[in-house]
């Protein structure tokens, strides 16, 4: 099973994370990692603190000469804010500036307060904070990796900010490689260039917006997951990961939603053989009674607006209850292309795990004549 813990604060001293279940014999490339990780901090949107990070990581344990050793993997990334907080956020001393007591509506900070009783909300803040999806992604890389020698690929895009949809044709490799170019992780010039501007308008009404995005993996052979228990079906399993990913309120696979306003004909793939079984239509998203068909998996993230807003919204404070306004943190006005690198990034790890349960073992061998033998077996089914 492959699981990872992540630790950090979004001004500490670092993010860490650490991942176990990795089989041995597989080749990491710590620079396909940053890569990702640069990609995760781009995006038109973004507020200053990208301008200060430059996320690297650092790869402490599990990996010698660039291939994996079998043992738990453990990865650092700096937090170069950390140089500004060290007084604020230092383990040994805090000196209690920049104190948090107006909790922001959307955010972790009231509820998080309540239940872990701070009465500084910064110590909410600091955890709850989407700077926690860089150590994810660093995973996320290092799990697609993991999936290169079987053929598997991931991407992703942004299909729509705010209210501006992109214009996208087929859901191919091509396309999730031809929006890494973009600002806004979308296929289409116009469209982008519109988005662009629902950005500018909505940061200067001091307000932020949302989004959807979509992963896509391709190469998936069909039977990862299953359909005979709740917690091995991998629709749920993606669900669940795309679900954690900070300021996400919705997911769907393939047609999602939309399958509920249509009857079967106009949302079932029919099946066809042509020396193997094919589908014309993938309107299941790849994914059929918990299981992946063999299809391209599709999903989409509805991600809502950050809850910062420069523009304040009316909340109270947690000291006298009186009303104010909801606290300024620095913050993104839009960081919907980034999302999209962070959910192809949870995709890729939950992908990993249901490959790695299907074609078990603790060396890249072993997996590899697993998975030749299933491949070989349902050719002929
Ligand atoms: C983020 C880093 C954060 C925010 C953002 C995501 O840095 P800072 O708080 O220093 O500006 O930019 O987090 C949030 C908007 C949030 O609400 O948590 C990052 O690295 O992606």
């Amino acid at each position: 099973m492959l699981r990872y813990f992540t630790a950090g604060e979004t001004h500490g001293k670092c993010l860490t994370v650490i991942i176990e279940g990795v089989p041995a014999g597989f080749g990491i490339s710590l620079e396909k990692i940053n890569e990702a990780l640069a990609e995760r901090q781009k995006g038109y949107g973004r507020g200053g603190r990208m301008l200060i990070e430059k996320d690297t990581a650092e790869i402490l344990s599990g990996i010698r000469g660039g291939v994996t050793l079998g043992s738990p993997i453990a990865m650092r990334i700096e937090n170069r804010d950390w140089k500004n907080w060290e007084n604020i956020m230092g383990t040994e001393e805090a000196n209690g500036e920049k104190r948090v007591e107006f909790p922001r509506p959307g955010h972790a900070d009231l509820t998080g307060g309540m239940k872990y009783g701070h009465r500084d909300l910064r110590n909410v803040l600091e955890r709850a904070s989407a700077r926690e999806t860089a150590a994810r992604v660093a995973v996320g890389a290092l799990a697609e990796q993991l999936m290169l020698p079987f053929g598997i690929t991931f991407g992703s895009r942004a299909v729509s900010i705010g209210e501006v949809e992109d214009n996208a044709d087929a859901c191919k490799p091509e396309l999730y490689e031809r929006v890494r170019t973009s600002p806004v992780r979308f296929a289409d010039e116009k469209a982008a260039e519109a988005a662009m501007r629902y950005i500018d308008k909505v940061k200067e009404a001091g307000e932020s917006c949302g989004g959807v995005v979509e992963a896509a993996v391709f190469g998936v052979p069909a039977g990862l997951g299953s359909y005979v228990q709740y917690d091995r079906k991998l629709d749920a399993r993606l669900a669940f990961a795309a679900m954690s990913v900070q300021a996400i309120k919705g997911v769907e696979i393939g047609m999602g939603f939309e399958a509920a306003r249509l009857s079967g004909s106009a949302v079932h793939d029919e099946i066809f053989y042509n020396g193997g079984y094919e589908r014309e239509t993938n309107r299941a998203g790849g994914i059929e009674g918990g299981m992946s068909n063999g299809e391209p998996i599709v999903l989409r993230a509805a991600m809502k607006p950050i809850p910062t807003q420069y523009n304040p919204l009316r909340t109270v404070s947690i000291d006298d209850k009186r009303p104010h306004a909801a606290s300024v943190e620095r913050s993104d006005a839009c960081a919907v292309p980034a999302c999209a690198v962070v959910i192809q990034a949870v995709t890729a790890v939950e992908i990993a795990n249901a490959f790695f349960e299907k074609f078990g073992g603790d060396c890249m061998e072993d997996i590899k004549a697993s998975y030749r033998a299933y491949m070989d077996r349902i050719k002929s089914f």
